[in-house]
């Protein structure tokens, strides 16, 4: 098939996501062309099979905002005149659902018929699409769209709590690529780090406050009390600053690396024993998956989709928002003994074994067989 996906191209869970299905859909011989506003950070290579095309917003200064949908919704038409483009996939419904139903409609007009999907990521539906300035386009987009996935029952549930949802929604979860994945850790750097007889703990985010980094930060001073340990905090964000300051106040500094944003987190991951993820909300946590592939133990909160990932005390264990005591003792737990360590990190793999790609893909392809009658 020739796919039409759009995204976010940064570092967010759902760009990563729409990155790495493409790049899979490309392999498997589909015609993959990513539309956004810059390379999505995650596509290395463009080919035969996978093509990006930039949305340009030209600056007028009579607009306080740029269009950006109206720009996305034109190259859409545009893209999918030019290469036959026979399905749209949009990720994340905010502006992206909306401009692909435009441009849907526009493309009607001329005898095109082209069927959209829609993939709900969390944020657009939970902290950003709920709220009263957007929720009607949003409800709109999503039941305009032909089919609509969400990546965990959770945020399912949520949606239709949320908003008036007429469509039937798909729950399709996230899923990782094994095979980019080394199990060849001669080369990890661990000795870097820290000393051989500290644990390595690590957090990924976009440093937003939805991620509670300041519970990390606190669940790790309580940590590092107990036995030797570092911090890792990987990721750029509006909460970063305030962190170092943190770490700085409570006499840590020497024990948290602050790494920023990475291409190559399995190069950190190969050498972490725990990942902390005290998200206040999560629909599902593709950063503890990337963990926990790399056989990293989670500790996160019981909130949103995480307790769909992250099984409790199997791949680590789950807590209430914002109870850092609770969340410190459970990781000294894991990290206190060798042994239940490496049971821990080996059941984390096995459990993140189960979204393997391999499992997931063909349920994205049922969907597009599904949303291509609907022409
Ligand atoms: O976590 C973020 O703030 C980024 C956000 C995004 O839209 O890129 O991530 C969301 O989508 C990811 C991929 O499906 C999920 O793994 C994250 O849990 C979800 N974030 C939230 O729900 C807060």
């Amino acid at each position: 098939m020739k796919i039409a996906i759009v995204c976010y191209p940064t570092f967010g869970g759902s760009g990563v996501v729409a990155t790495e299905l493409g790049i899979a859909l490309a392999e498997r011989g589909h015609e993959v062309h990513f539309i956004t506003y810059k390379q999505p950070v995650r596509l290395e290579l463009l080919g035969n099979n996978i093509h990006f095309h930039e949305v340009h917003v030209p600056e007028y200064p009579l607009f306080h905002y740029q269009p950006y949908e109206l720009a996305l919704s034109s190259k859409l038409v545009d893209t999918v005149k030019f290469y036959g483009i026979e399905l749209l996939h949009v990720h994340y419904a905010i502006p992206h659902a909306y401009a692909g139903y435009m441009a849907k409609k526009m493309l009607q007009e001329e005898g095109i018929f082209i069927p959209m999907i829609t993939t709900l990521h969390g944020t657009d539906i939970t902290l950003v699409g709920k709220h009263p300035f957007y929720k009607p386009a949003v409800t709109f987009s999503i039941n305009k769209s032909d089919v609509v996935t969400s990546v965990s029952e959770d945020l399912k549930q949520s949606t239709l709590k949320l908003f008036d949802i007429e469509k039937e929604i798909e729950v399709i979860p996230n899923f990782i690529d094994r095979t980019k994945y080394s199990t060849d850790y001669t080369d990890c750097q661990r000795s870097l780090m820290a000393n051989e007889d500290e644990r390595i703990v690590t957090h990924i985010s976009n440093f937003r406050k939805v991620k509670r980094i300041p519970d990390v930060i606190n669940i790790f001073y309580r940590i590092q009390k107990e036995i030797p340990a570092k911090l890792m905090m990987v990721g750029e964000g509006p909460e970063k600053e305030y962190a170092e300051q943190q770490c700085d106040d409570l006499g840590i500094k020497d024990k948290v690396v602050f790494l920023g944003n990475s291409t190559e987190i399995d190069r950190i991951l190969c050498f972490s024993d725990l990942f902390l993820l005290p998200s206040e909300s999560e629909s599902f946590g593709l950063a503890a998956l990337e963990a926990m592939i790399n056989r990293v133990a989670v500790v996160s909160s019981n909130i949103g989709g995480i307790p769909e990932l992250n099984k409790e005390g199997i791949s680590g264990y789950l807590a209430n928002v914002g109870d850092v005591d609770e969340m410190a003792s459970k990781a000294l737990q894991i990290l206190k003994n060798d042994e239940t360590l490496s049971r821990f990190k080996e059941n984390a793999f096995k459990v993140a074994s189960k979204f393997d790609i391999l499992n997931i893909l063909p349920l994205y392809e049922e969907v597009y067989e599904k949303a291509y009658k609907y022409r």
